[in-house]
């Protein structure tokens, strides 16, 4: 593989902003912004309060790189063939531990409940998801996470979480299709905000008000390479 032996991502979650090293055969990048099936994303899915990196390589494997409040641990392999599935970490069943959500290329959307370690057999919990961005965070400000997700014609949608799946959408925007979107925490309220990197690699944060998010602000450029959140 041609490029650099490693690559440098950053991310802003729960307010902070997060250098993370990695080699380049683990190809870490935003599911927004790789290719195949490749990505990494963050979640708590040990329950201790850190986020951990959840990696997916090329070859379907997944890991967990567990987060110890200031980088993270050498990882741990969780399970293989995982791919073709367009991926979100975020906690669903609203228990402190991250799950997964995975959408197949036939529109299935299901949830793998995370345990703590690794994640539980799946449950299916709807379909029609193909063709939309799937994120998943605290829109709302309930404990379950929600679906933020963004069509092909850049309308963006909140499917809020009840505990075990997502209830009906509601509309908040359009014109999100130019940008890669992350959810995550940035100003510290109980609402998750979007953080919105342009193609000119433009940041800005869009803060959340608890139902939909308020006008964005700059952040700073240069955030053309892989973000995760
Ligand atoms: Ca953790
Ligand atoms: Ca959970």
């Amino acid at each position: 593989m041609d490029g650099p032996a490693v690559q440098y991502g950053r991310s802003a979650f729960d307010g902070v902003e997060v250098t993370i090293q990695v080699n380049v055969e683990q190809v870490l990048t935003s599911r927004n912004c790789g290719g195949g099936s490749s990505g990494g994303e963050l979640g708590d899915v040990t329950g201790d309060g850190y986020v951990d990196i959840v990696a997916i390589e090329r070859t379907g494997d997944m890991y967990v790189y567990p987060g110890n409040g200031y980088s993270f641990n050498a990882r741990y392999w969780v399970r293989s063939g995982w791919t073709g599935l367009n991926t979100a970490v975020g906690d669903v069943t609203g228990d402190g531990i991250a799950d997964i959500v995975a959408v197949e290329g036939n529109g299935n959307m299901y949830v793998y409940p995370g345990n703590g370690y690794s994640f539980n057999a799946r449950y299916w919990v709807g379909n029609g998801w193909n063709g939309l961005s799937v994120n998943l965070g605290n829109v709302t400000g309930s404990a379950a996470a929600d679906i933020v997700a963004v069509d092909g014609n850049g309308n963006m949608y909140v499917h809020p979480g009840n505990g075990y799946s997502f209830n009906a959408r509601y509309w908040v925007g359009n014109g999100w299709n130019q940008q890669r979107v992350h959810l995550g925490n940035v100003t510290g309220a109980a609402w998750a905000d979007i953080v919105a990197v342009e193609g000119n690699g433009n940041m800005y944060v869009h803060p959340g008000n608890g139902y939909s998010f308020n006008a964005r602000y700059w952040v700073g450029n240069g955030w053309n390479g892989p973000v995760i959140a």
